[in-house]
């Protein structure tokens, strides 16, 4: 098979314009727009609205091309379009040559009687998806999230691209993905489906080879594979084998859990001698399944890999960039890479997006990242005609075939709550869009995933408690989306109420941090409730939320800068409080994915990484909270109970209960330490104790009453010791971070090559380290101090005008 990208020499335009404008192929309109300057930053403060407008043109990419004389000769020639964002006509040399109306899907055109010799023009005309919805929406009324444009559910484009309660309104379009000329003679691999089965020392790889025939090739054509084991070994099958068996084989782990071991598999079809075609993929060797059994609490819902049930820590995962063709390997590398230096062994892919390219998933292979695959339908009805049920059955099959030997692949989802939503009839304007929910998720995608798929574990929406409407957000079965800390305002103590199975969304929002808002913002718009600060907050009146919960926590900060920070303590203290919760009842929970790991642009929201890379305070609790070691405590004290200063009786209970998470396949002997200290850090009482840990499982230690500590002078630290090594560590006070009289710390540091130590003169909580940029990424941060010294790490950046700060700073 020949294949000729088509990415060179493209232009564009406005539909009605007359100049063109050089386009970059793989692309979009805001990204050509952009580079030739005919429009602003569309993250820059407000300019989103103008951005948006655009969207009402239909825009034109052309391209003139020869096609090479080799691919002319074959007795096949496609047209493959990798993306195609999203409603596109295509015209070949003047004459129309098909559409396409879906951007999740690949689509391919016989040019075979098309394409000339010499010179050929293509022209793709994206229409407006702003005009396509509103019309749409007059037909059909399907409604979803008010968060996006009335009339998003009707078109097969990332939704999210239409707003949402962290997103811009930015529908971009254009050729998103590679584009190509395709050309085979008797047959190309349509697809190789391999699938494994485990035995004791050896793993059998079946090959299900699918060809692409011709009509009138009278032979089939044979195929031969190589294996390269993860060492480089190659070893050739020939004869079209249906069945190889690896001995001794390595095998893939989730990150934390072993190797990540990768073995590449090719085929190769050929007829008499002659190669035809060939097929790649790396696969991992594993086993990997949700684990669903009944017990005492109802049903356990965990991922068992190798036979191993794993406890998920991670993160939901969104586009990364508005602009999606400013996504690329290495961008994503980096952002991934974030994720396994704070722990984490899952993602979830959130419906809402797009279905990411390879890289993606081959990223996620070699870190050991699990994925939670949603299929991308979310918070929204949709209508089932007979055209949206030939379209997502394509889509469907697109993507599972694209991406289903990805070692990676933990399960494959349908869809984005609206099981939940469907359930309370929320969005739903007829009994007919409620069958039509359990037609797509619980008879359509289990039908292509039959076909395509049957091995991948596969659970109808995230939250789910197996479908059928069975309880979707029930607490004992499946997955839970649990949203009451944040939009239903709880304080972040009610996730102590709960025992859930699997959480895989909670969250908790916060501000970047200046340099972040900075990018967005001029000096008179840095101001909370500014118009461009709420702009770039897209959750009803959130930056009001954020100050209510920062008002029962913390003291009132006076500064702006003090105000991004603090928010970024409470939305970390928040998430901490849920994670080591779950993690304390790991065996009834086994799973803890937060809302969410990244942002598409700069913006208030639930990000644990902001769209300029810098973690917040959230990521760097997060690599603590998920150490596969770690020790944790449930205190009773002010917040647990009631934080009510006008009752008259003010008698609390004043007690801590320490509990030590082992996420490791081993026993492990452990001690911990704690100590009562007053505000100066001075030790007032002190114990260690010997912990035997049973591996991936977590154990209590005995509960101890403090009724007489000082609430506001004096606190618990906490240390985890394997052996002589320090490998977890915390504090807690048993009053409000507001009351508490934290003494100054007179923070100072000194640094020698990449190390800083940070030295504090008294108790310092959730210090802060950060250089003017504000682009380090340091081993530790945002940690309590018992006084004394404490080393840092400095992994990325250039230190630079270092500056201190703690919870004492917040005034
Ligand atoms: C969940 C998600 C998203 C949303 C987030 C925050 O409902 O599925 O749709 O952005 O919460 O509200």
């Amino acid at each position: 098979m020949i294949v000729q990208k088509l990415h060179g020499g493209w232009k564009m335009k406005k539909s009605g314009d007359t100049a063109l404008l050089p386009a970059k192929v793989p692309g979009s309109v805001y990204n050509d727009l952009l580079i030739n300057k005919k429009m602003e930053d569309p993250f820059w403060r407000d300019n989103e609205d103008s951005a948006l407008a655009l969207m009402e043109n239909d825009f034109e990419y052309e391209n003139t091309f020869a096609a090479s004389p080799k691919l002319l000769k074959n007795d096949g020639v496609l047209l493959r379009c990798h993306g195609l964002d999203t409603l596109a006509d295509l015209y070949l040399n003047g004459a129309l040559l098909g559409k396409a109306d879906n951007m999740h899907r690949i689509w391919e055109f016989d040019v075979k009687d098309r394409l000339k010799d010499g010179e050929n023009s293509l022209r793709i005309v994206f229409h407006s998806p702003t005009k396509f919805i509103r019309e749409a929406y007059k037909k059909i009324k399907t409604d979803g999230t008010t968060d996006a444009m009335e009339g998003f559910p009707q078109i097969r484009k990332a939704h999210c691209m239409f707003g949402w309660d962290w997103g811009p309104h930015l529908p971009d379009a254009g050729i998103w993905r590679d584009i190509e000329l395709v050309g085979f003679s008797i047959a190309r691999i349509d697809s190789v489906y391999v699938t494994q089965k485990h035995k004791k020392d050896s793993v059998d790889l079946n090959l299900a080879v699918k060809l692409d025939q011709l009509a009138g090739s009278l032979k089939a054509p044979v195929y031969s594979v190589t294996v390269t084991d993860p060492k480089g070994k190659l070893t050739q099958y020939d004869n079209s084998p249906k069945k190889i068996t690896i001995d001794n084989p390595e095998l893939w782990w989730p990150n934390g859990f072993g190797a990540q071991p990768l073995y590449t598999i090719r085929v190769t079809i050929s007829n008499n001698g002659k190669e035809l075609d060939s097929w790649e993929r790396r696969i991992g060797l594993r086993t990997m399944t949700m684990h669903i059994q009944k017990d005492k609490w109802g049903e356990g819902f965990s991922h068992r890999v190798n036979g191993v049930d794993i406890f998920a820590m991670g993160a939901d995962y969104i586009p990364e960039d508005n602009i999606l063709s400013r996504v690329n390997p290495d961008r994503t590398r980096k952002l991934l890479e974030q994720c396994t230096a704070a722990n984490f062994n899952v993602l979830r892919v959130w419906g809402g997006g797009y279905y990411p390219d390879d890289f993606f998933y081959d990223i996620c292979d070699e870190l050991g990242l699990m994925v939670w695959q949603d299929f991308m339908f979310a918070c929204a009805v949709y209508e089932l005609t007979d055209e949206f049920d030939r379209n997502i059955r394509a889509e469907v099959a697109d993507n599972v075939k694209r991406l289903r030997h990805h070692a990676s692949l933990g399960l494959w989802c349908g869809n984005n709550e609206m099981e939940m939503f469907v359930d309370t009839n929320t969005w739903v304007s007829s009994p007919k869009q409620k069958a039509d929910y359990i037609k797509m998720y619980e008879y359509i995608i289990p039908q292509v995933l039959k076909e395509h798929d049957s091995e991948t574990f596969y659970w109808p929406a995230s939250p789910s408690s197996g479908g059928s409407f069975d309880e979707p957000n029930g607490p004992n079965r499946g997955d839970v989306h649990y949203w009451d800390v944040w939009h239903g305002n709880k304080p972040f103590s009610d996730y102590r109420n709960y025992y859930f199975r699997y959480v895989s969304e909670f969250g908790f929002q916060s501000f970047p941090s200046l340099k972040t808002v900075e990018s967005f913002t001029l000096p008179e718009d840095r101001n909370v409730f500014s118009y461009v600060m709420e702009k770039h907050q897209r959750n009803n009146a959130a930056n009001g939320k954020i100050m209510n919960y920062l008002y029962q926590t913390f003291l009132y900060p006076t500064s702006f800068d003090t105000l991004l920070y603090t928010s970024q303590l409470l939305q970390a203290e928040a998430i901490k409080y849920g994670v080591e919760h779950f993690r304390r009842h790991r065996g009834r929970c086994m799973g803890a994915i937060y809302w969410q790991l990244n942002d598409c642009w700069p913006v208030a929201s639930w990000a644990s990484i902001d769209y300029h890379f810098r973690w917040k305070a959230l990521h760097y609790y997060a690599k603590r909270f998920f150490q596969p070691l770690m020790v944790s405590c449930h205190e009773e004290g002010i917040l647990t109970q009631n934080p009510n200063l006008n009752l008259t009786d003010r008698t609390i209970e004043k007690s801590f209960r320490l509990s030590v998470a082992n996420e490791t396949m081993e026993a492990k002997k452990l001690s911990v330490k704690w100590e009562i200290r007053d505000k100066t850090a001075r030790v007032l009482k002190e114990k260690t104790i010997p912990v035997k840990v049973d591996a991936l499982s977590s154990a209590w230690l005995d509960k101890v009453d403090v009724p007489d500590i000082a609430l506001d002078d004096e606190y618990l630290s906490y240390h985890l010791y394997d052996g002589d090594t320090l490998v977890s560590e915390g504090t807690v006070i048993f009053s409000l971070p507001k009351f508490f009289h934290y003494e100054d710390p007179k923070l100072s540091y000194t640094i020698k090559g990449d190390i800083i130590t940070v030295k504090a003169a008294a108790y310092a909580k959730s210090v802060e380290i950060r250089n003017r940029n504000e682009d380090l990424v340091l081993s530790d941060n945002y940690f309590d101090m018992n006084a004394g010294e404490k080393k840092v790490k400095i992994l990325s950046g250039k230190s630079n005008g270092i500056k201190l700060r703690s919870v004492f700073d917040i005034r």
